[in-house]
């Protein structure tokens, strides 16, 4: 059982930084990707290595006790990034192998 929640669930457009909690026992990340008019969080179609296209990222959370990109957030670490998005709507997804089929993705909504 996996997932991940984003914490508010909606805020301005412009500079925004995710602070990511790894509050579960594996290895895990959060990337920002557009979510695609009339899709919804949760929908993309994994390849066979279990992961999504990150075509579009607006930047990730992977590195633990830092900002940006690593190999992973270790259980019980923190990670961060800053991200600069236009209003619409994003999804934050855990692209480690079969952790979004397993539920690791969450709508983030960034209004005007
Ligand atoms: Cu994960």
């Amino acid at each position: 059982m996996m997932w991940l929640r984003a914490t508010p669930s909606s805020v301005p457009a412009g500079v925004v930084s995710l602070r990511v909690v790894n509050a579960g026992t594996l290895d895990h990340e959060v990337v920002v990707l557009p979510l695609p008019t009339g899709h919804a969080a949760g929908e993309r179609l994994t390849g066979g290595d279990g992961r999504v296209d990150e075509a579009g990222s607006l930047g990730e959370a992977s590195l633990s006790c830092g900002g940006g990109a690593g190999e992973g957030i270790a259980p019980g670490a923190m990670a961060w990034t800053t991200v600069t998005v236009p209003p619409g709507r994003y999804e934050l997804v855990c692209n480690f192998p079969g952790h979004y089929t397993a539920g690791m993705y969450a709508e983030l909504d960034v209004t005007r």
